[in-house]
């Protein structure tokens, strides 16, 4: 379990790029718990070398460090920083059924495919969509090939599917009238979890064609999107911004911390564990399976459970500084380094 309680808890620090639509998803979540933080600017394309220095192959934005451990994936993070700061009232669903729903919009909104078609609404003539180097490196991160035509092509499909999500929050959600999807008293995970694509969207001239998609054709959707960004930076006001480190700071304060969290151990009855016959200490690599897969990041094995793998790595140039990287179990894959046997870093 984390043990980070505030006064004098290990620093955290965001490495992402302003206009992720995943990174802000953990901006609003620290923003609204005011938790202090922070934030190493990466470049919007490869190569990241403040990642790199860490040690983290892993390519994906954003990472979150907490202290010597290193967290992948929105996902995993945004559930990590719940445990911390233990004063500050929770964000998370607490009942079966708030928990069933904050998970369904989650899958809906990643594994469901809502952000490639989000992806594919973006205006080819935003500038970042303009730079022939920008197709070349996401062609890599999704493992195909990529052009201005192609992801042009998709926009007429794309619409449909955004229509169809739009009419979910729209007509079946929100058609009570509550400001929140819990119908909470402010915005919730739950609400982090459903808003992002949209509110990314809706920030995008252009993104969406305004003849299907405006406040008059989806009054509650736009009015729950301008109620939170209206939370995010009240909370931000209140809170304060983030600090900006260059990423040579980043790893000097990262070196010098301590871990966030103690090790866990390897479930010994997990399914890959008993398949791959893997045990603490072996040299295993992890990735995620839809994007950036070519990616990994191969370290000893401190621990396996069903929601999560971590494992122990060093800094690039500085093999004095262990980390812990952690990644999330659903969406990642664990396998035992090829043409290694039980071996301890
Ligand atoms: N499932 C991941 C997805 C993260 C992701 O796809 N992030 C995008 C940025 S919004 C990315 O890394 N794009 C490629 C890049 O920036 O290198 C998460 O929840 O963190």
């Amino acid at each position: 379990m984390a043990s980070s309680t505030g006064e004098g808890a290990a620093p955290i620090v965001l490495y992402h790029y302003p206009y992720s639509p995943y990174a802000r998803r953990v901006v609003w979540y620290l923003a609204l718990r005011g938790i202090p933080y922070m934030e190493c600017i990466q470049p919007p394309f490869m190569p990241r070398p403040d990642v790199e220095a860490l040690g983290v192959n892993y390519r994906r934005i954003p990472i979150l460090t907490v202290g010597r451990d290193v967290y992948l994936d929105t996902r995993l993070i945004i559930q990590k920083l719940e445990a911390l700061y233990p004063e500050k009232p929770r964000l998370g669903a607490t009942s079966g059924g708030d928990q069933a729903i904050e998970q369904l919009l989650q899958s809906f909104n990643i594994d469901g495919g809502i952000f490639n078609h989000a992806f594919q609404l973006l205006p080819t003539d935003l500038p970042v969509l303009r730079d022939p180097v920008y197709y070349k490196d996401r062609a890599e991160f999704i493992g195909k090939s990529l052009t201005k035509e192609s992801l042009g092509k998709g926009r007429p499909e794309a619409v449909n599917e955004m229509k169809k999500a739009f009419d979910l929050f729209e007509h079946m959600l929100l058609a009570d009238g509550r400001d929140w999807v819990l119908g909470s008293d402010g915005p919730r995970v739950a609400d982090i979890e459903a808003i992002w694509p949209y509110h990314w969207l809706a920030g995008i001239p252009g993104a969406l064609p305004e003849e299907t998609f405006s406040p008059s054709t989806y009054p509650r959707v736009y009015s729950w999107i301008d109620r939170f960004q209206k939370a995010v930076s009240a909370a931000k006001k209140t809170n304060g911004r983030a600090e900006r480190i260059s990423g040579e700071a980043a790893l000097k304060l990262t070196a010098g911390s301590p871990w966030n969290e103690a090790p866990g151990s390897v479930d010994p009855q997990d399914s890959v564990v008993v398949a791959d016959g893997l045990r603490g200490g072996d040299l295993v690599t992890v990735w995620p399976t839809d994007t950036g897969s070519s990616h990994r990041d191969t370290g000893s094995l401190v621990s396996i459970s069903s929601t999560e793998v971590v494992i122990e790595t060093r800094a690039k140039d500085n093999a004095a500084t262990v980390l812990r990287v952690h990644a999330p179990r659903h969406g990642f894959r664990v396998r035992k380094t090829a043409g290694t046997t039980q071996t301890r870093l």
